[in-house]
């Protein structure tokens, strides 16, 4: 009985903690560093890269992705085939997303494609790519054309992805 009460109090407690974490780090399944690079022209191809991070309390998954600017667009990984030759292939099921975890959409890996432009891409422009989530839904963000940044770049804040100590988003720069 004492055991049970206990338990109860301590389960309370845990819950009523919950929202004071939020607010440090708001609940909810964020995108962001969106850019895109792209040869340019109407009918060219072009790819967009992220970074995803589910802080929810559920697993997710990225299952889909629409953009205005092309014809096609989808998600793209690369793999080495037997050749030993990297080539795109379209992930059909989609980015696993658990909870708690960063996904980051990256040159030479994950990536959103874009084939067959419907408009013209210059550095600098942005458009809309909406993400379809299985749990979190339809998420709209914006990207940025930038054919000049190299991989890694403008990540500067977020090199503490890909952990969860939240205390490395002060230490980046240092190397990461
Ligand atoms: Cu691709």
């Amino acid at each position: 009985m004492t055991f049970r009460m206990t338990f109860a109090a301590l389960a309370a407690a845990f819950a009523f903690s919950l929202p004071a974490t939020a607010q440090e780090h708001p609940e909810g399944m964020h995108v962001h560093d969106v850019y895109a690079r792209s040869m340019g022209q109407v009918g060219a191809s072009g790819a967009v890269f992220l970074m995803m991070h589910n802080n929810t309390a559920t697993d997710d998954r990225l299952i889909g992705v629409t953009a205005d600017v092309a014809e096609r667009v989808e998600l793209h990984t690369h793999r080495e085939d037997a050749n030993g030759v990297m080539q795109m292939i379209h992930v059909e099921e989609g980015f696993p997303l658990a909870a708690g975890e960063m996904h980051e959409l990256a040159r030479g890996g994950d990536h959103v494609m874009l084939m067959g432009l419907t408009r013209e891409l210059a550095d600098g422009d942005t458009f809309p790519v909406t993400l379809i989530f299985e749990q979190a839904g339809e998420i709209t963000v914006e990207a940025v054309v930038d054919n000049d940044r190299k991989p890694g770049e403008g990540m500067m804040d977020h090199s503490g992805h890909g952990d969860m100590d939240h205390s490395q988003h002060m230490n980046h720069g240092s190397g990461g």
